[in-house]
Order: C-alpha cells, then structure tokens, then sequence
C-alpha cells in the first residue's frame, strides 16, 4: 500500500491535519487505535480560542460549531471572597473564545472526512513507523480484520498523543524533553444541570482550586484540585459537590448540583520534547507538548501545529524544504508561550500541599494585581484568547 501522508492517531490533530491535507490534494491514512465510538465520547478540552475558531470555519468544518458554540467575551477570577470578570473583548479588542467540547470537534471532523471519503482505519494494533531517515518512511499497523499492513509514505505525521509510538522513534540522543510534574491533579466532572454561571469561574481557594466550566446550556462541566494519586471512589457525587460549594461559596451566589454523568482524574504537567520533527517524521500536538489544562491550551496547541504543518508538507512534496524545515522552530515558538501561560494561571491559582503562608500571600496578590489592572488584566485575556494569534488566510 502507498499514501502521501501517514498520520498515527485521530485525535483533533490527526483529523484536522488530514482534512487540511484533502484541501491541498494530498491524500493521507490515518490510523487509530481506539474505537470511533471512543474517540468521539473521549471527555477532554472545552474551549476553542478565537484563532481556531477561524481555523475550523475556514477550513469548511465549522458550521455545527458556529450553531453550537457558545461565544464567551471573558472569565471570572474568585479570589478571597470577591468575584473579579476578566473582558476579553474590552481588553483584546473584541477576541473572544468559544466553549465547543473537543468531542464536538473530533465529531466534525471524522464526519466530514469519512464523507469525504478520507482513509481513516479504526481500532489499528501494533502501530509501528520507520524509515524515518529516507524519503519513503513506511507506517506499519495490523489493521482490525487482523491483516498486516506496511503503507510507504513521502512523509509520516506522528499525533499519537503523550502515550503514542511516534515521539520514541525520534533517537533519544537527538530529543530534549524539558519536563515538571505538578504536585496536584484535577477531578472532573461532568453533570447534567444547568451551569450556575454564564462564563467559566477560575477559583483559587485556601482548600485548593475549582473551575465552573460547561458544555452547553443543560450540561455543566466542573473540576477540582485534588492530589495526584487520588482515589476516585472516595469522592462520591455529594462529596463532590459539597467541595465545589466550598470552593465557589458567595454571598447571594448558589451553585446548582445535578447527577454527574461523568468523573476522572487528570494528571497535571508541563511537558515539551524538542525537535518536533526527525527526518520525514513530523510531531504534532500531545505528540510533542503537554499543557497543564488551567490554560485551555492543549486542544488549540494541537490545531496550530497542523495549522503550521499543512502547509509545510504540501510545500515539501513540491519539492521546496523550506517550511519544513523551520516547522519545529515556527510552533515551538507558540509552544512555550502556551507552557509559560498555563504554568503561569496553574501556579497562581492553585495551592501547593503544605506550601508556607507565603504562597497564598503572593497568590492573593497576583490575583488582585490581575483583577484591577489594565495591563495584567490584557496579558491574561491576550493570552487565553490565544498569543500570538494563528494568521488568517488559507487554513
Ligand atoms: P490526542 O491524545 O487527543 O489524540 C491522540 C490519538 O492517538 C488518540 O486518539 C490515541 O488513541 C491515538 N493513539 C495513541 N497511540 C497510538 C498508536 N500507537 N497507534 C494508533 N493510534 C494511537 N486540553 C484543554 O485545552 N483543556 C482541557 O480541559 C483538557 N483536558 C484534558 C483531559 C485529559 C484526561 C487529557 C489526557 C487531556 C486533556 N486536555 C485538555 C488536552 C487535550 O485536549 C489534548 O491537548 C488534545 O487531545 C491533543 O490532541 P492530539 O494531539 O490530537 O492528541
Ligand atoms: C473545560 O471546559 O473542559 C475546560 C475549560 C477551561 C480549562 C480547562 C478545561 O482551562
């Protein structure tokens, strides 16, 4: 078999990349290990920044998302008993983000390529690339029937997530990976009750931070700070949400609970392996960065590698190297802007076990400093509605 771009994974960056691909002509394979079914109901990110907002419509995938989506113009810090809205749209200038569950995009996209007729095969085993070094890499999979596949490609994209095979392949002698693990982790749920709030509340409190988020106007989504080797069983629904009460307590403010449809523990880190590319193999998204989620920045991440990486592979097989070639320097660069900002909104609002009273002192204090100045107020805002912003044009 032969394919001009193999892609291992169909998470958001797989599927986007292969339909920016079919745009230029190029036809690629994506392969995946888990089920449609699975991928589709995999609960992760919910919020699309106003650059890949643009990204999606003009790509011609974002038509469910601009009925469905729900524009927000800013968010609330809670801080010592205050409620601070942070607006986007006076701060940026009118960019604003969209809450549209990544399920929502994982959905678009697989419909919009199998109708497209795209290659996309399901339910793969023992995924395996090599050949890396040549201009005929070759992705080998056993496909669900059982059948051994080894595809030849001109170029192999690895978007096979933090758990994938595609980063290994990279020599371990010519990868840096640039790490911190964070001494906490988010418990998340998902509800079936109205959201208690119209934009997401970021709440730093003496017990550990929460997040009021949502999926849409019957459906909330909440997290809370935990430690990372928390036992799910000892956080009963009503264990749950008597500490989100807690932590979002107001005066003349009351969150409402509901049955949870969902819950599961993330682990929190900053992780970023550099180069993201080796030969004909290209890294994209979870492949080659991880983002603690206080940022809401792992999701666009991975839609502005392939946004970058389209581009360069249809240059590439044209014979001009030249996009390629600067394709890891061009997202490392938005990369670490997104691990210094999600490092930054995580280490302020959340409460490091048996940190000294320091912490919370400095903590209240940022926080404050953000709530009522301008100029820390627009770094927030310009950050979370996306820095640099993704250039418009042809996607
Ligand atoms: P993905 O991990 O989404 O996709 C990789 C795909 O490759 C998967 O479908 C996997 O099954 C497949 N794969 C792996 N190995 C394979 C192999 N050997 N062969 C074939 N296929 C293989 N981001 C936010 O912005 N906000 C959030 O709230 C948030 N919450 C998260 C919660 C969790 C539990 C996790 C793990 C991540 C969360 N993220 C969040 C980040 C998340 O949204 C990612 O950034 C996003 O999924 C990245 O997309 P991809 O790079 O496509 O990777
Ligand atoms: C979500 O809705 O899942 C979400 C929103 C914002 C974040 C993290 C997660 O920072």
């Amino acid at each position: 078999m032969r394919t001009q771009v193999g892609i291992v994974g169909a998470g958001p960056a797989g599927l986007l990349l292969s339909h920016l691909l079919a745009l230029r002509g190029i036809d690629s394979l994506v392969v995946e290990d888990r089920s449609r079914a699975y991928c589709e109901a995999r609960q992760r990110a919910g919020v699309l920044e106003h650059g890949s907002v643009r990204l999606l419509r003009e790509a011609g995938v974002g038509e469910r998302l601009d009925r469905q989506g729900l524009e927000h113009g800013g968010i609330y810090l809670q801080f010592d008993g205050e409620r601070h809205h942070i607006d986007f749209r006076d701060l940026t200038g009118g960019r604003t983000v969209t809450v549209y569950a990544q399920t929502e995009v994982v959905k678009d996209l697989i419909a919009r390529r199998l109708a497209d007729g795209g290659a996309i095969e399901f339910e793969v085993t023992d995924t395996a690339v090599f050949g890396l070094e040549t201009e005929r890499p070759v992705l080998g999979y056993t496909s669900a029937d059982g059948t051994r596949h080894e595809v030849e490609c001109d170029v192999i994209a690895g978007c096979d997530g933090f758990h994938g095979i595609c980063r290994p392949a990279i020599p371990a002698s010519l990868r840096t990976v640039t790490e911190r693990e964070y001494p906490y982790a988010w418990l998340g749920i998902l509800a079936d009750v109205p959201p208690s709030t119209d934009e997401l509340i970021y709440a730093h409190h003496a017990r550990g931070f929460a997040l009021h988020s949502l999926r849409t106007p019957t459906v909330s989504r909440l997290y809370l700070q935990v430690s990372p080797d928390e036992d799910l069983a000892s956080w009963p629904d009503e264990r749950i949400w008597e500490e989100l009460a807690i932590r979002f307590a107001l005066p003349g403010w009351e969150l409402k609970a509901g049955p949870v449809l969902e819950k599961g523990i993330t682990p929190m880190r900053s992780f970023v392996s550099e180069p993201m590319r080796y030969g004909r193999l290209f890294l994209a998204g979870d492949a080659s960065h991880i983002v603690p989620p206080t940022g809401a920045k792992g999701l666009n991440l991975a839609l502005a590698d392939v946004a970058v990486l389209a581009p360069a592979i249809g240059a590439l097989l044209r014979g001009d190297e030249r996009l390629a070639d600067a394709y890891s320097a061009t997202c490392l660069a938005r990369v670490w802007r997104a691990t210094h900002f999600s490092w930054w909104m995580t280490t302020m609002l959340h409460r490091t076990p048996g940190a000294d009273a320091m912490e919370a002192k400095l903590q209240l204090s940022q926080l404050r400093y953000v709530a009522t100045s301008r100029a820390a107020a627009t770094s927030l805002a310009e950050n979370y509605t996306g820095y640099p912003d993704l250039p418009a044009g042809r996607p």
